[in-house]
């Protein structure tokens, strides 16, 4: 029998598998008809989400990105703004879901490492004057993907929320990754996102479910959530064999996310040693890996990618020189340093050739 060929898969923590929990938990799943509101199972995990974010409600969508598109149709009218910042997730891999199907425009402000100043915020959020186009909505992405998974602290998303609302503004947050960022910050996804409007966050990311993602908020806020997901298609029937995996999700995955964590600040300690490559190991907040390839490195982005696919090594190139990689369960202390010779290796052959 020939050897499997050993893979160690990067690219995302999207790539992530069902734990042998969930699977069971799946099997065993008592369900009903969600869109009547009778799937027991989904109930729960609802109940939970509201409960670990510290809101009252919770509804339980098939992707973050509506969830996030649901919020930003509930908070805004057509005609209006959303400020966010300009790398965020909602403007960039969102398919231009909010003009598409709220009919607002994007008003991106950007900031060093994904983080926004509460000044420049406050400069973006246009007044209601009659003649310019108001802004509706604040959108915070925290972990921020684009920015290399940077995290903005409690203090600043405090400052950034109190800016929204001086101005009577709602904010949305992007918390796909929020339990990476809670436990970098050394805080409850609660007080992360404590005076949120509306919270997204994802079970099939580093927490392993296969499908979904929860939208909080309070009671009316969710209660529209719930309308207007089944207008964009969003509403699930039996669901409960999902949120069976959602329950196991929350309880057994989130408290270990910080794993992750430590593991790409590890990965990323070992890359920046390796000539040809430009990072700052400071700057891995959570389980995101972002670096660039140096002008003398010889081959692009794209090109480095295909050749570590060939090795076993899956990532993510974002440009002509920018690499992603992302850490997750599925990955080890091993796997990175691994991962971390085979990039040694294929780069060494090119750098200064
Ligand atoms: N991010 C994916 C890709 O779309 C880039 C990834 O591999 O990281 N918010 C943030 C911050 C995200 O990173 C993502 C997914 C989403 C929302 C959307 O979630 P899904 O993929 O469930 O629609």
């Amino acid at each position: 029998m020939t050897a499997m060929k050993k893979t160690v898969d990067l690219r995302s923590d999207t790539v992530t598998h069902p734990t042998k929990a969930m699977r069971e938990a799946m099997a065993a799943a008592v369900v009903g008809d969600d869109v009547y509101g009778e799937d027991p199972t989904v109930n729960r995990l609802e109940e939970l989400a509201a409960a670990t974010l510290g809101r009252a409600a919770a509804v339980f969508v098939p992707s973050g990105t509506m969830g996030n598109q649901i919020a930003i149709h509930v908070h805004t009218t057509p005609g209006t703004e959303v400020v966010a910042e300009a790398g965020s997730h909602v403007f960039n891999y969102e398919m231009g879901a909010m003009a598409a199907l709220s009919g607002t425009l994007p008003r991106p402000i950007a900031a060093p490492g994904g983080i926004l100043e509460p000044t420049a915020l406050a400069k973006a959020i246009h007044p209601r004057t009659g003649y310019t186009t108001p802004t509706a909505l604040v959108v915070l992405e925290n972990s921020h993907n684009l920015a290399g998974g940077r995290v903005t602290p409690p203090d600043r998303m405090r400052e950034l929320i109190a800016v929204a609302k001086d101005h009577g503004l709602p904010v949305h947050l992007d918390g796909a990754r929020i339990f990476n960022a809670s436990a970098a910050a050394g805080v409850p996804a609660a007080e992360l996102a404590a005076g949120c409007d509306t919270v997204m966050f994802c079970l099939s990311k580093g927490l392993a479910a296969p499908v979904g993602s929860l939208l909080v908020g309070d009671a009316d806020v969710i209660g529209e959530a719930r309308r207007v997901r089944k207008m964009f298609g969003g509403g699930m029937r039996q669901v409960g064999v999902l949120a069976a995996a959602g329950l196991v999700a929350l309880e057994e995955m989130a408290p270990r996310v910080g794993e992750d964590n430590a593991t790409a600040r590890h990965l990323a300690d070992l890359l920046a040693e390796i000539p040809g490559i430009a990072l700052d190991p400071s700057t891995v907040d959570t389980n995101i890996v972002f670096f660039t390839l140096d002008d003398d490195a010889g081959v692009t982005a794209p090109g480095l990618a295909a050749q570590l696919a060939e090795v076993g090594v899956r990532v993510h190139a974002l440009g002509p020189d920018s690499i992603r990689m992302v850490t997750h369960y599925q990955v080890t202390r091993e796997d990175v340093e691994w991962a971390a010779e085979r990039v040694r290796e294929v780069l060494g052959a090119h750098v200064g050739a």
